[in-house]
This record gives structure tokens, sequence and C-alpha cells, in this order.
């Protein structure tokens, strides 16, 4: 019956059309056409150099360089307290260490040998900021364990609610102890609740875009936290260590820490004000322009979202104090990799001109103003939106 025929024909060629459509990236990342040019920002410090001198301990990504979801491992933001330990990674050993059934060690093997997954993870460090020129951030596609399997392997004591990560790395540090500061050798340490490392995202990871880790992103392993601050990220890992009381490091309670003032009309010496100190934790919803390039007719802005992993519902760009306009959530976006996004800017008449984004994530939490963090009295975590000026030739 021919009728029918075609009519099955034509239902496969509509599912056909259908599984094709949703592979099609959506609302992607144009690609640089020949004779796109990038704008100049005119924010820029003098002499902006963020990739610093080669070899320097420190070195931050130049977002106006972003063209992709992937930071290349050569341009990966990099920070940390101490020297970077060099480790063979023939002796490398991770110890699992206090209230586990079986304190174990493994070798870069044995972890190499489990089942691995991957995470795209973007991040930033908590002291990233407009003055940073947000250059302490990057995204990266992480393999390795997770967290979890092994614990769960291991057999965790019913008491224990705390799980410590050591790094490899320690120098002299400044501990404070109320009027007096120590200089003391400190072995870089960072804890989270036994409950979030029973979640499904913490991972040893020894992969970075599919290759070794390299010394700077903590090689050979190295904690992953997808959708936490940099810090949570523990490179050159040691040791896990569980145990029943609260941790209180250096790094963990007293250096990576917020202080804001809540309540009250706003005034610092108002009776009303609550200061409140919170350790530094998952990452503040933040959005970034980074690049703006001139390209066919028009020109478009790119930036990137950085947050917990919550849904974000928007994307805006306001140019020139002009309407807040939708821009375009980039399809290769996940759950945890930064989030990228473009504006297509129609009409942009030559001279000087002021861009801003801002984010809204899916519980209603819209990235602040600098104004509105006023109450926040310490550096870290400024998820402030961020104006940028841009020269049109
Ligand atoms: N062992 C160890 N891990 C560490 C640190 C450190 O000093 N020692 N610094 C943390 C901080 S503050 C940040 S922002 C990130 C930076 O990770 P990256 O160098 O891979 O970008 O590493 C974190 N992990
Ligand atoms: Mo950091």
């Amino acid at each position: 019956m021919p009728d029918q025929i075609s009519r099955r024909d034509t239902l496969r060629m509509g599912l056909a059309a259908t599984s094709l459509l949703a592979l099609l990236p959506e609302g992607s990342i144009p690609a640089l056409a020949q004779g796109d040019t990038d704008v100049p920002f005119t924010d820029l410090p003098k002499n902006f150099n963020p990739g610093g001198a080669p070899g320097a301990a420190s070195r931050q990504l130049d977002i106006r360089k972003i063209d992709g979801m992937l930071t290349p491992k050569d341009q990966f933001f990099t920070t940390q307290h101490f020297t970077k330990p060099e480790i063979d990674p023939a002796k490398y050993r991770l110890k699992f260490t206090g209230m586990v059934n079986k304190p174990t060690e493994f070798t870069l093997a044995d972890l190499k040998a489990m089942k691995s997954t991957e995470v795209v993870h973007g991040f930033e460090c908590s002291g990233n900021s407009p003055r940073a020129i947000q250059g302490l951030a990057s995204c990266g596609r992480f393999t390795g364990v997770p967290l979890n399997r092994v614990l769960k392997q291991m057999g965790v004591n019913a008491k224990a609610r705390e799980v410590v990560f050591f790094g490899y790395d320690h120098g002299s540090g400044d501990v404070a102890f109320r009027q007096q500061t120590y200089k003391l050798d400190q072995q870089f340490g960072r804890s989270i609740t036994l409950e979030n490392a029973m979640k499904p995202e913490p991972m040893l990871s020894y992969a970075m875009n599919g290759e070794p880790l390299t010394l700077n992103q903590g090689f050979p392993v190295r904690l992953v936290m997808p959708g936490w601050y940099g810090v949570a990220n523990v490179k050159w890992l040691a040791e896990v260590h569980l145990q029943e009381e609260r941790y209180v490091g250096n790094y963990q309670t007293r250096w990576y820490r917020t202080i804001r003032g809540v309540g009250g009309t706003g005034k610092d010496d108002d009776p009303e004000t609550q200061w409140v100190e919170n350790e530094v934790t998952h990452m503040q919803l933040k959005s970034v322009i980074a690049r703006v390039r001139k390209t066919g007719g028009a020109h478009q802005v790119l930036g990137f979202v950085l947050n917990d992993g919550t849904p974000v519902k928007s994307v805006e760009v306001q140019i020139d104090n002009g309407p807040w306009q939708k821009a375009t959530l980039d399809s290769a976006n996940s759950q945890f990799s930064w989030k990228l996004f473009t504006y297509r800017w129609e009409g942009a008449l030559p001279g000087e001109h002021t861009l801003v984004s801002r984010v809204t994530d899916a519980n209603g939490v819209v990235q602040p103003t600098a104004a509105e963090l006023s109450r926040k009295k310490t550096f870290l975590e400024d998820n402030s939106q961020f104006p940028r000026k841009v020269m049109i030739g």
C-alpha cells in the first residue's frame, strides 16, 4: 500500500529532521570570520600584562582572548600560596587517613585504573574582581574519579563529619591569634563537610582538556569542586583526612572569609547592623564582558557567567545606560562550565562607549552592582557588575 509507505516515510523523515534539529547548536558563538577585528578596551591599567613575566608563579587569563569553552593549558590562570611542589608521578601517593574503615594509599596508576568521569568546570579565584580585569578565571574539562565512590569503597566511620584535603605544598605563613601574628610552616589545607563530599560532583582529577594536569594546575592530582571558588580545588593533593571536628586551618577559616553588614539602615555604626562572617565556598553569581569584536556590519559582545551551578535565567547587556537587552547563552554551556554569552550590538557609533552585563539565575538572584556590595568589608567574593569601556573606531 503505497499510501502507508509514504506516510511511514514522511514520519521517519520528520523524526530525522527533529533529531537533527536537536543536535544543531542553537545560539553558538559565531565563528570568527576573516576581517573581524577586536575593538580595544580603554579601561585597562597601563602596561596591562595578565600573562605576567615568562615563568612567573602566578598568571591571569587575558579574557580578551576567550574564543571557546575551554581555556588552553598555557593560558589557564594560576595562583597559589607557596612554591609549586614538583612530584615524581611514579612515587606519587594519595593517602586517605583518619575516620575511614580502611586507611588506604593510592598510586597515580591506581586512580587511573578506576572508572573515570568528566566535568567541564569553570572557576575563579575568590579574589577575582574588576581590579584584576577578571583574569583569575578559566574553564577546563577535568577527568578523574568521583570522590564519593572512593569514600564509599573504603567505608567511612559513622561519626566522621568533615573531610580535609592537604596539598603537598607548604611554606611559611602568617597565622593570626588575637594581637599576635606567628610565622609558621603551613601545609595548604581545605575542608568540606562529609555531606558535600558525598555529592556526585567532587572529583579526584588527574587530567585537564584530555592531557595530564600541568604543574600549575596541580600535577599529578587535584581536587575539583564544581561550582566552588578556586581555593576549594586543592592542587598537588597529598592526603584526604576524615574527622569529626571542624577543620580550622589558616586557609579555611581565616584567610578565605567575607565580612558583610546585614540589616539596619546600612550605616556601619547603626546598632542594628549585624556583621556576618562566612567562609568562601560556592561561587557567587557573576557575569563579565570579556571581548568585543567588529564582525560584518555589527559588533559582537562576548562574555562569561560563573556561579554555583544553579540554572541561569538570563544575561542582559546595557550600552551607555540604555535599556537592558537580552544576550544569547551559548549552546555548549553546561551546569558547571562557565556560561558563555554573546550579544549582537547593532549601529554602534564611533567613540567611547560603556557596556555592562548582569545575570539573573533561576532562583531570581540578580548580580549586584558595586554600590549594592558596599556593605561587604573584605575584598573576596566581589561579584559586582563590571562596566567596561570600549573605543569604536
Ligand atoms: N595545594 C594548593 N592548592 C590550591 C592553592 C594552594 O595554594 N595550594 N591555591 C588555591 C587557590 S586560592 C586557587 S584560586 C586555585 C587556583 O587554581 P589554578 O592555579 O589551577 O587556577 O588553586 C587553589 N588550590
Ligand atoms: Mo584563590
